[in-house]
């Protein structure tokens, strides 16, 4: 196991807990120089504030789920408030922290380090996504405390436009949040072919700033279908126009599919930007060159494109024909197949890689471990006569919780614990954050594992009480639960103790030959004193770097 290299900087004593001078941080220290910033690092730290917050909302939510499936008869909530819960911690978790969370944060931060840029091509409209995140966040939370939704995050028809329940303010609060993600798209998509310092040829961007464009290209063609869809139901559940309620003519199977087209490429957006953290921390970790370049460039932009053709997947018991259900569950596969390959090649560079283990690789090594896992899981759920049997039930809940939990989250925690320094010129305690990591792995484990088990004995999803021989499996799952709230919070503690007394950081702490250490820790505002060259590929540990760290 390799020593991580000596951080010049933390043999000083830290300077009375001020960051080095003129870096971004101390451009302005008011509440306003922030609010009016056009500062993509600036903004990437507001993002960060807010989908940190949004997490931890829907964390609690999701606790309070699994205390009441502590028993199998009713305990701490009637059957209202569960649908209530998990409406609220579903909508949460998807629209307010895990599609904004890696793009909008480290995206936001890395992206103009990484192209050897000043800032992203539309600094204005950039803001712009910020504000128009918090307006969006603040009508749907509204939305759903005052409306009471429990429709699910799903807002099935013809119950969310037939039913009491108010949907109008949640939709209307997602169908802003859709013009915050398409703005952020369009940004980084033109920042990315537009901003790119010389030298720089598309053979040589950054792996992550592929997944970023992969994503943006996903949130700029996906996102406005959503939005149709959310003002259908609108006018729907609002005028009664009953296009998707079938005692008026409508079809209800017509909202799963506009519903589905948009929902299962989004899941992609929550997952294509974590791999491209991984592929970033893999090279760093392994002080190696990725063994593939081409490869996982190609199955980012083939998931994205493959992505938008296995919707169906979600609605083999909607009354498709044998047809449909056999074509949309061979290109779910094929999904898989471009997975493998990013798995196979990160596995493949970590092999005979001099690995440092740091709180950011235990993450890494979480996500690779967890994805397959949670992949072959899909697999199986994309075989119709499988899914037959598991659709709808724990089983489902497992395998999105495999994705969404064990790999995308554990990289948006992987990606904070390795750009924390650079973003905030602190280092954080390292032994802690390797127990708190192994910690959020097996925490993960004992929550989900066991609600695979469950799903295949038939406990439905969305229920709030069990026959009494699923119990033992809900208690390990909500101690599992408890583990994870644990782990989140331990986290938090110290990270918060490091922005304010951790070690100074070096411009490198970690030694890695990713374009964004070639500036200080923090950076300065213009992000670098000169631009510098890129003649080199990123993550080339063959030659020697002179004045890295500059
Ligand atoms: C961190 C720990 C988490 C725990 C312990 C947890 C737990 C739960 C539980 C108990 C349910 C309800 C299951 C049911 O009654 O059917 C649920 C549903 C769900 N969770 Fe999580 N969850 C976590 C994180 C996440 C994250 C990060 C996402 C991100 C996308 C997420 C997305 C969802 C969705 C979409 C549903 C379905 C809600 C619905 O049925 O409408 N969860 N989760
Ligand atoms: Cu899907």
């Amino acid at each position: 196991m390799r020593q991580l290299p000596a951080d010049e900087a933390s043999h000083q004593p830290p300077r009375d807990g001020v960051a080095p001078a003129h870096s971004y941080l101390d451009h302005g220290t008011t509440v306003w120089s922030w609010l009016t910033t056009k500062d993509h690092k600036r903004i990437g730290v507001m993002f960060l504030g807010s989908v940190l917050l949004m997490f931890f909302m829907g964390g609690v939510f999701a606790l309070l789920l699994r205390l009441e499936l502590l028993q199998p008869q009713p305990s701490f909530f009637d059957g209202l408030t569960y649908n209530r819960l998990f409406t609220l911690h579903g909508v949460t978790m998807v629209w307010l922290f895990l599609i904004p969370s890696i793009p909008t944060t480290f995206g936001n931060f890395c992206l103009p380090l990484m192209l050897g840029a000043k800032d992203l091509a539309f600094p204005r409209l950039n803001l712009a996504s910020l504000y128009l995140y918090w307006f969006g966040a603040l009508v749907t939370l509204f939305g759903m405390f005052q409306g009471g939704t429990d429709t699910g995050w799903t807002f099935y028809t013809p119950y969310s436009t037939t039913s009491s329940v108010e949907v109008l303010p949640v939709l209307v609060g997602i169908f802003i949040l859709g013009f915050s993600t398409i703005l952020t798209g369009v940004n980084f998509i033109v920042s990315t072919h537009l901003t790119r310092a010389k030298g720089l040829t598309w053979r040589r961007i950054p792996l992550f700033v592929w997944t970023i464009y992969g994503t943006s290209i996903i949130q700029v063609l996906a996102t406005p279908v959503l939005a149709i869809t959310l003002a259908l139901v609108g006018l729907d559940a609002g005028f009664g126009i009953g296009l998707f309620d079938p005692q008026r003519g409508g079809d209800p199977v017509l909202y799963q599919h506009l519903f589905w087209f948009y929902s299962h490429p989004a899941v992609y957006i929550m997952i294509l930007p974590g791999m491209g953290v991984v592929s970033e921390l893999v090279c760093a970790f392994a002080r190696k060159n990725i063994s593939s370049y081409a490869a996982i460039v190609i199955s980012t932009l083939g998931i994205a494109f493959v992505g938008f053709f296995t919707w169906g997947h979600h609605m083999f018991v909607a009354g498709q024909s044998v047809f449909d259900a056999g074509a949309f569950g061979v290109l779910s596969m094929l999904v898989a197949i471009f997975t493998a390959v990013k798995i196979l090649t990160w596995t493949t560079t970590l092999y005979r890689g001099s690995i440092a283990i740091t709180a950011p690789f235990v993450y890494v090594a979480g996500f690779i471990f967890l994805l397959f896992f949670g992949g072959m899981s899909g697999v199986a759920l994309a075989t119709t006569s499988i899914d037959i049997h598991w659709h709808d039930t724990y089983f489902v809940v497992a395998h999105f919780h495999f994705i969404m939990v064990g790999a995308s989250l554990m990289a948006f925690f992987g990606a904070l614990h390795y750009w924390f320094p650079k973003m905030f010129g602190r280092r954080y305690p390292e032994g802690l954050g390797i127990g708190a990591a192994v910690l959020i792995v097996f925490g993960f484990i004992a929550t989900f594992l066991p609600q695979f088990l469950l799903g295949n004995a038939g406990m439905p999803r969305r229920y709030f009480t069990y026959p009494e021989q699923y119990q033992p499996l809900h208690v390990t799952s909500t101690a599992g639960a408890s583990l994870l709230g644990f782990g989140f919070l331990i986290i938090a503690l110290y990270l918060a103790w490091s922005l304010r007394w951790g070690k100074v950081s070096g411009a490198n702490p970690w030694g890695s030959r990713g374009y964004e250490w070639l500036t200080p820790s923090p950076p300065p505002l213009h992000n670098f004193h000169e631009v510098p060259t890129f003649e080199r590929d990123v993550h080339d540990y063959t030659v020697p770097e002179a004045g890295h760290g500059a």
